[in-house]
């Protein structure tokens, strides 16, 4: 049996890249089958001259998101997050925090990249500097002037990545920018305001996986609607610490269950009454944690 792919999930069909052409091809599901979502392997077998898929293969890892109806699946078997930040729309650090911690807790390395450096913007630069100092990725990129492209080619070389971020910030621009081939729809911001805020607001209406190369070693990058607010699974502690590291770091407090509020011995008052803590990064801190309002 064939192994594959899956390339996008639409409706009742998948489509997928059999090995080891990589044709997209359309396939109906056999009904026992789980939700499937772009990255995940599966075998297809012949049915009646039709492609079925008829086995999903082990996820290595999952990227899931909180819905009113419980947690959805968005992509499997990543090991790269790239979340995306540009000048405009505004962005706000509080919207990159929960999928940094989504990416940590799914087991994934969060690559920060920062879109649109064609145009100056104060808060997009604080934000470059301020992932910077803290230790994580970020790639400095500019879609249409093409800055920066070449060197996260070469990066996202081998790995199964996928783009995160607002609506309009230039995923699928870099997708294009990267692959010429994919030729994925980019939507203008004018355009985004005149379809007003109802569902066609983005431009990216499904996941979609896009192979590198010629084979799936080489790597894998999926674009993915902008998500307005992501809604992530409950974070776990291991994974707040992973996101702020600088909270984590001046967290040394006499009270191994201190909430860093105004117990005695508290490590990060103290990091905050000497400025090595800001009362902006804690504040993102406690809404990190607490997570958003139910969606
Ligand atoms: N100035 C500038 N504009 C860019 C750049 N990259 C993308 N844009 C513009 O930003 C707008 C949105 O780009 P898209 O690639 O559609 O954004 P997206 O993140 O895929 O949006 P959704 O699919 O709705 O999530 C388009 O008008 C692009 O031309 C860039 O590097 N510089
Ligand atoms: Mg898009
Ligand atoms: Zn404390």
């Amino acid at each position: 049996m064939t192994r594959a792919v899956v390339l996008s999930h639409l409706g009742h069909e998948l489509l997928v890249a059999p090995e080891p052409s990589l044709a997209p091809t359309r396939c109906a599901l056999r009904s026992a089958l789980p939700p499937l979502v772009a990255g995940d392997e599966v075998r297809l077998a012949e049915d009646g001259g039709a492609v079925l898929a008829v086995e999903a293969l082990p996820r290595q890892t999952l990227l899931e998101r909180q819905t009113a109806r419980g947690p959805r699946p968005i992509c499997a078997n990543l090991d790269t997050l790239l979340i995306t930040f540009a000048s405009a729309p505004a962005p706000h650090g509080d919207l990159l925090d929960p999928l940094l911690a989504a990416a940590f807790d799914a087991g994934l390395e969060p690559w920060l990249l920062h879109n649109k450096c064609d145009q100056a913007s104060p808060e997009a630069e604080a934000l470059h500097e301020e992932f910077t100092a803290l230790g994580f990725p970020v790639f400095r990129l500019s879609a249409k002037a093409g800055e920066g492209v070449e060197a996260l080619r070469t990066a996202l070389q081998g790995r199964r990545a996928a783009f995160a971020g607002q609506s309009g910030v230039g995923k699928s621009s870099l997708l294009n920018a990267l692959m010429p081939e994919a030729a994925a729809k980019v939507g203008s911001l004018s355009e985004r305001l005149n379809r007003g805020l109802g569902r066609g607001r983005h431009t990216t209406s499904v996941v979609r996986l896009y192979p590198l190369g010629a084979s799936l070693t080489e790597g894998t990058l999926i674009d993915a609607p902008g998500l307005r607010r992501f809604v992530p699974l409950p974070v776990s502690t291991w994974a707040l610490a992973k996101t702020f590291p600088d909270v984590a770091a001046a967290a040394h407090c006499r009270f191994r269950d201190c909430a860093h509020n105004q117990e005695p011995g508290c490590g990060v008052q103290a990091a905050l009454a000497d400025g090595t803590l800001s009362a902006e990064r804690l504040a993102r801190y406690r809404q990190c944690q607490a997570g958003p309002e139910a969606p």
